[in-house]
């Protein structure tokens, strides 16, 4: 048979095509979902044996004996290393340029809560960004404490309130649930008013302040958008290999809106909680190690690079979550992907650095991809930097029996049920604050 150079293209091209193609069917099915999470180990006998650094020994094996030496060169030492190495340095300073009362009302929850809607906006140079905190505050209360914490679905949909306004970044996030035939649609307010026992915490005297976080970043592989282009020097297109990643910039949105928080007559900023669930559970403990202005943290199944212990490659490791989510933490963070040993530090020494304020970190039975296990242990291994304070932390080693929270003011549980947050988790942190708070 005879081919022309022409055919010989084509057939190449053919070929080059079929390749590429499956290539891609090979890196789709390497990395789906449900590959990826059969690929973790579950097994308790796999955990490879491990040394966990001692918080209290630094780098340069010197012994901490007290909260001095503790501020004056661990901690600092610590944070140094968590930030270039893994959640990326904050590149410039930024602040709020101005705000604004979008709306409010003294009728939400049955004339229980005082409602808010404040816009945050943020110029430098050409750049210019909004985001709105929605406020719920308990009547009666002249300065209320509060749960600070983002959402994943928008502010409207942590509760059935019409007057909640829909954030156009919600929108362009969600375009087919946005906006059907020009109108908005109502079919999500309230979606995920589970996730937030708001009434419970009005009745215990708390307030409430929550942002959707895909304003302050929208939550994909794309440095284009949110906040880190503020901060670009001549063509930088994304952050240098030491500058933060999503998980940094949701935590810095947490400190601006604890600056806002800091002005309004109605709150008590020094009593104001720092939550989050999941990847926003990372982002709540990031915060609270940075910004000691927040009086208590609370990880709800935050998982790999929240509280869970790295060493153990229990359920999500470092390379997974490096390669299904490159932008959540800096590029450096990449040297340790399979390479935990590597890790000269765990993620309870960032456990550590939230002392001598309240912690509480919850797991869920059956969210072994976050490993409860890893997450208790973390804990446990935080608690003598406490002690250093005189404050009582978690000795116990052995994990408590499912729905028999460990309180006090390092709290720890785990509940029966799934990755997500529920009304028991609620009624717990609204305990351990009315305690250790309030
Ligand atoms: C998972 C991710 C976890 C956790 C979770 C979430 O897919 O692997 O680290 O953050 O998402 O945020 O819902």
């Amino acid at each position: 048979m005879f081919f022309s150079s022409k055919n010989v293209n084509s057939r190449n091209n053919i070929h080059v095509k079929l390749m590429n193609s499956l290539r891609f069917l090979l890196v789709f099915l390497l990395f789906s979902p449900a590959l990826v999470f059969s690929q973790a180990n579950y097994d308790e006998s796999k955990v490879p044996g491990f040394k966990l650094p001692d918080p209290l020994i630094s780098f340069r094996q010197r012994k901490i004996r007290n909260v001095k030496q503790w501020e004056k060169t661990r901690r600092p030492e610590l944070l140094d290393f968590f930030t270039k190495n893994m959640y990326g340095e904050i590149p410039g300073k930024l602040e709020i340029s101005s705000f604004n009362i979008l709306e409010q009302g003294d009728d939400a929850f049955n004339g229980k809560a005082k409602r808010r809607q404040v816009e945050l906006t943020f110029e430098k140079g050409k750049h210019k960004i909004h985001f709105n905190i929605l406020m719920y505050l308990p009547k009666g209360v002249e300065k209320a404490p509060l749960f600070l914490g983002y959402n994943f679905s928008g502010n409207h949909s942590v509760a059935s309130d019409p007057h909640i306004l829909i954030s156009t970044a919600w929108v362009e996030d969600n375009p087919s649930l946005g906006i059907i035939n020009n109108q908005f649609t109502e079919q999500s307010r309230g979606a995920k008013a589970n996730r937030w026992a708001i009434e419970k915490m009005l009745d215990a005297g708390f307030g409430l302040a929550t942002i959707y976080y895909g304003e302050v970043d929208p939550d994909k592989e794309d440095y284009s958008d949110g906040i880190q282009p503020f901060f670009y020097v001549d063509d930088q297109k994304k952050p240098a290999d030491n500058e933060w990643g999503s998980v940094a910039v949701w935590a810095w949105g947490l400190s601006r809106a604890m600056d806002y928080l800091e002005q309004d007559q109605d709150v008590d900023a020094q009593k104001v909680i720092v939550f989050g669930h999941s990847r926003l559970g990372k982002t709540a403990l990031w915060a609270g190690v940075n910004d000691q202005r927040f009086a208590g943290v609370i990880s709800n199944d935050s998982g790999c690079g929240g509280a869970a212990l790295s060493k153990r490659e229990f359920g999500e490791t470092i390379k997974l979550i490096n390669t299904s989510f490159p932008h959540w933490f800096c590029k450096n963070f990449k040297n340790y992907s399979g390479n935990e040993k590597a890790l000269p530090v765990d993620q309870h020494e960032v456990l550590a650095m939230i002392a001598p304020r309240p912690l509480y970190v919850a797991s869920a039975e059956d969210d072994q991809w976050a490993d409860p296990g890893g997450e208790f242990l973390s804990v446990v291994y935080a608690s003598p930097v406490y002690k250093l304070y005189g404050v009582q932390g978690i000795t116990q080693t052995e994990m408590p029996a499912v729905n028999q929270p460990v309180m006090g003011p390092v709290a720890y549980h785990i509940r029966s049920g799934k990755h997500d947050v529920t009304e028991f988790d609620w009624e717990q942190y609204i305990r351990w604050a009315k305690q250790y708070i309030q």
